[in-house]
């Protein structure tokens, strides 16, 4: 199996599971998670070669461990990254570690200071307590520019932090006080 059969397999994974089941007629339950045997026979009706041993494998070998299987085996759900409405991870409330990251790009800066990190299409803000996974998210959009968010403070402040299973801190959105701009 090449790398490249890997990848377009964990970017529709990525599409079913975070923002259009629709595209093989099937809707997230309210955690998120879809019967594996189904998407894969869904996902196949309509053209893809989809095979439980090819999920398995992306499951296990995905750089960011992006979706996780039920203990039975029997559903999948990424484990972040979400724009599906209602889908509520239910994740437990964690305290963060004092300063997170987040990566961006230039052309965002000024609308970032005017008005926070916002969630925009997504169900969170996504955050980092490393710099490395800042600087490669913000790669996605062009040069990054990696902003530092005071989340001990913001903890403190009442602000509730979310740990996804694959180590991505999640906020409801993250007010321009907290923020370090380089
Ligand atoms: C920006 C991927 C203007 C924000 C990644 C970001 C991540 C604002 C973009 C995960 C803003 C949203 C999420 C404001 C935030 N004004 N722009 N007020 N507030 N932004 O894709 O964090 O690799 O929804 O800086 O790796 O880039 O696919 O979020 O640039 O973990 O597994 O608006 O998705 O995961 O973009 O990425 P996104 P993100 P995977």
């Amino acid at each position: 199996k090449t790398d490249k059969l890997i990848v377009s397999i964990s970017k529709l994974l990525s599409l079913i599971l975070r923002h259009q089941p629709e595209v093989v007629g099937l809707t997230l339950d309210e955690e998120g998670w879809l019967d594996v045997n189904e998407l894969i026979a869904n996902a196949n009706e309509r053209g893809n070669q989809l095979t439980l041993e090819l999920v398995h494998e992306v499951v296990a070998t995905s750089d960011k461990k992006r979706f996780a299987l039920s203990e039975d085996g029997l559903r999948i759900r990424a484990s972040q990254g979400h724009s599906v409405a209602g889908v509520d991870l239910k994740l437990e409330e964690t305290t963060p570690p004092a300063t997170l990251c987040h990566g961006t790009v230039a052309a965002f800066i000024e609308s970032i200071r005017a008005s926070g990190l916002q969630k925009r299409s997504r169900n969170h803000v996504h955050l980092s307590a490393d710099e490395t996974t800042a600087r490669n998210v913000g790669s996605r959009r062009g040069k990054p520019i990696i902003l530092l968010v005071d989340a001990a403070a913001m903890h403190q402040d009442g602000h509730r932090f979310y740990l996804s299973a694959n180590g991505i801190w999640l906020v409801e959105m993250v007010p321009t006080k907290y923020l370090t701009f380089p």
